[in-house]
């Protein structure tokens, strides 16, 4: 056994040296931020690659839905899932929005449409589905429940880069997406996010209340913040957006080999990948059910003591956190799916560069304590 760790994820950065003159040029030009050069480029490439009309990169995910939400002027309560990370709820609250958690689909782990309507009130405004682990939502009935309601919908996309529906982003679903280009992500770049919008003016206004609100040199028409991205971060994504596609390739090999390998452990479940979709392979969940003679938790410890770093994503759920747990939505008996499936998933290492033989040092370490033959038993 390797005594190297393996974490859950580790991430993936082009050749150090054809980062150099990326650098080179930002230290001769010494425009380091506030929408210079490789900005303006990553923002192009990105519509390009991504296939979406608008994007405005932001120093982040967090701080794009926060400033997402004011763009759209979302006020009162908006619908939202309890089954994400942390930052999803917590920009509602940056807002001063109440949430308000609707249980999720087994199948999807994503906001369950059917629940929906019953938890809209006079002050509902919007919707915020979040695309988890890059397994789009149900964009379509999402979509006709609030064209019914007269909501907006805002997808927390920060799992969900380069995946497609019929050859279209799922990122052009809603009134806007918000992605995250975090290290952990499938294309990061160090910290970073965008949203993406579909018209001039709304990326207007987004550009303008990520940089303070200001309009011209000496007019500020709104209380904006700083959320910019910086050029070193725009320069290095105009960079990974050249191993993107490769990169994606690797976590889909990485993604058949773990359900080749797992698919006869019984109390052990890997979701399926649904739909027709380009998935972008970004997590690698199983699901550990009741049978499972260590349980989710022993094999979260087991594996960590042989020096594997699954993570819990996610569990808890939002709805028990101090600051969400007293809101009526939040009760267990409200969101029986999501507590189930927070109590048994266990996202396990995918990334590009883990390499085959350790994909299978690792489907071993979970199927050690659980053989077919006592599994099925
Ligand atoms: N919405 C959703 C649905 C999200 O999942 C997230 C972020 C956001 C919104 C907000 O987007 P950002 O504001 O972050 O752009 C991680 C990430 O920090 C977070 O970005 C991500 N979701 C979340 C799902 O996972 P932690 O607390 O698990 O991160 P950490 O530091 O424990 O990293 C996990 C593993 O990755 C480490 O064990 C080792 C490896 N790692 C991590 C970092 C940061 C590296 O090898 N290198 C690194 O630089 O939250």
């Amino acid at each position: 056994m390797s005594d190297k760790p393996i974490f859950v994820t580790k991430p993936s950065l082009p050749p150090l040296k054809d980062f150099v003159p990326y650098l080179e040029q930002i230290w001769a030009s010494r425009i380091l931020t506030n929408s210079g050069p490789f900005h303006q480029q990553l923002e192009k490439a990105l519509c390009e690659f991504l296939g979406v009309p608008y994007i405005s990169l932001f120093a982040n995910g967090t701080i794009a839905l926060v400033t997402a939400l004011q763009a759209l002027r979302i006020t009162g309560e908006v619908i939202t899932t309890p089954y994400s990370f942390v930052a999803t709820a917590h920009s509602l609250l940056w807002n001063g929005i109440k949430p308000v958690f609707v249980d999720i689909d087994p199948r999807t782990f994503n906001l369950d449409p059917a629940r929906i309507e019953a938890a809209i009130t006079g002050d509902t405004t919007a919707i915020m589905p979040v695309h988890c682990y890059g397994q789009p939502c149900d964009v379509e009935a999402i979509q006709k429940i609030a064209a019914k309601h007269g909501l907006k919908v805002v997808y927390d996309a920060a799992h969900a880069f380069a995946v497609q529906a019929d050859g279209n982003s799922i990122l052009n679903h809603g009134d806007l997406s918000v992605l995250s280009f975090h290290a952990t992500k499938v294309f990061n770049t160090f910290e970073g996010g965008a949203i993406i919008c579909r018209d001039a003016q709304t990326k207007q206004r987004i550009d303008s209340l990520k940089n303070f609100g200001f309009v011209n040199e000496i007019s500020v028409v709104e209380p904006g913040t700083n959320g910019k991205m910086s050029e070193m971060n725009a320069a290095l994504g105009l960079l990974q957006l050249q191993h993107v596609d490769h990169a994606i390739e690797r976590r889909k090999q990485i993604d058949q080999l773990y359900r080749h390998l797992l698919a006869n452990l019984k109390s052990i479940r890997c979701p399926e990948l649904l739909g027709d979709f380009r998935h972008n392979y970004s997590y690698f969940p199983i699901l550990v059910d009741r049978r499972h003679p260590l349980g989710r938790d022993g094999l979260y410890d087991w594996l960590r003591e042989n020096g594997v770093h699954g993570r819990r994503y996610f569990y808890p759920l939002l709805s028990s956190f101090p600051m969400y747990r007293d809101l009526p939505s939040s009760a267990g008996i409200n969101l029986p799916v999501a507590v189930r499936m927070a109590d048994e998933v266990l996202c396990l290492p995918i990334y590009p560069g883990l390499a085959d033989g350790e994909v299978a040092r690792i489907a071993q370490l979970v199927a050690a304590p659980v053989s077919p033959r006592s599994a099925a038993s």
